[in-house]
């Protein structure tokens, strides 16, 4: 597969993404058709070199490679089903965040339309688009991510997962799943210290090295999930790590207890079915079956 650097590139969707992503491909001097459902916000990018199409139809026309950053999934439905015919023959990267299904149904339509598709997956909000620290995750057409990486590379690191378009939200949505509940037990302790007069920003300054350094048991975590033995020795056990300390404290604050609960449950889980001498890996057990 070749590349292609002179693409003609359309974007659909000038929201605060999208306009980050179309800015990144004008800046960068791709030959680029901006439009958004609603007028104005095409200005600034036509002012720094892209055009600005009338309608979603006469952007598509105008592009080899159709860029969509939409809100949801139903809007990419909402805009492009009626153009399957314009879009056929051509390139559609959908960025917009879907669950792993809709991308699925995505890469269907666009196979019964005739249009070659990648499905991506944002790591970054937008003003990170283009700096270091950006990180695009795609899958679906492999051949489309190969042709247009140096494009892609544009917007932030790109990485492939594979033919199955449902790869890249399943991993965004993993990554996010996993940076919204260490943001929740960062909040938990923030409020657990509040009535002691501790300020967040005091608590923050706590919290960031200490956190940061504990992600170094990741590794250690997935190697004995991985080996599928959670007696391996040298782990702290579930019954060591039961919380009840940490739930009595954050009572004693007059706090809720729900964050530090949810962790707790899924430890008691695995101690009641005779699992308590393992390691804390072991919970994830919990989490793969659903009470
Ligand atoms: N912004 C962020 O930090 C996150 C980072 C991770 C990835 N997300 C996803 O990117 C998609 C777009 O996000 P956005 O930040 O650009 O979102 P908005 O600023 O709210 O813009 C939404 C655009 O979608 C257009 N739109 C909405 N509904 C329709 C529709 N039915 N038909 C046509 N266009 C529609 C909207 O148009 P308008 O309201 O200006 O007319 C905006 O262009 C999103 O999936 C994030 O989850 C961003």
């Amino acid at each position: 597969m070749t590349t292609d650097n002179d693409v003609q590139v359309s974007v659909l969707g000038l929201g605060a993404m999208g306009s980050a992503l179309a800015g990144a491909l004008v800046k960068a001097g791709y030959s680029t058709t901006v439009w958004n459902r609603t007028s104005g916000k095409a200005d600034d990018l036509v002012a720094q070199g892209g055009r600005s199409a009338a309608t979603a139809r006469d952007a598509v026309r105008a592009g080899q490679l159709v860029i969509a950053c939409l809100l949801d999934h139903a809007s990419v439905h909402e805009v492009l089903d009626p153009l399957s015919g314009d879009l056929a023959g051509r390139t559609l990267i959908n960025v917009t965040t879907t669950t792993p299904e809709q991308s699925r149904n995505m890469a269907a339509w666009a196979a019964d339309a005739g249009v070659a598709y990648l499905d991506g997956g944002i790591m970054a909000v937008p003003h990170m688009i283009g700096r270091p620290g950006a990180s695009v995750l795609y899958s679906g057409s492999a051949d489309v991510f190969q042709r247009y990486t140096s494009l892609l590379e544009l917007w932030g690191t790109s990485t492939y997962f594979g033919a199955d378009a449902g790869l890249a939200s399943l991993y965004d949505l993993a990554l996010l799943a996993g940076m919204y509940v260490m943001f929740a037990g960062f909040l938990h302790g923030a409020a657990m210290v509040a009535p002691a007069g501790v300020t967040a920003g005091e608590f923050a300054a706590m919290a960031a090295p200490w956190l940061t350094a504990m992600t170094g048991g990741f590794e250690g975590f997935a190697a004995v999930i991985d080996g599928g033995d959670y007696t391996v020795e040298g782990q702290q056990s579930l019954e060591f790590s039961s919380l009840d300390h940490l739930v009595a404290a954050t009572a004693e604050q007059g706090i809720s207890t729900e964050v530090v609960a949810m962790v707790q449950g899924l430890i008691q889980r695995q101690i009641d079915a005779g699992h308590g001498a393992e390691g804390f890996a072991r919970i994830i057990e919990s989490i793969k079956q659903p009470v």
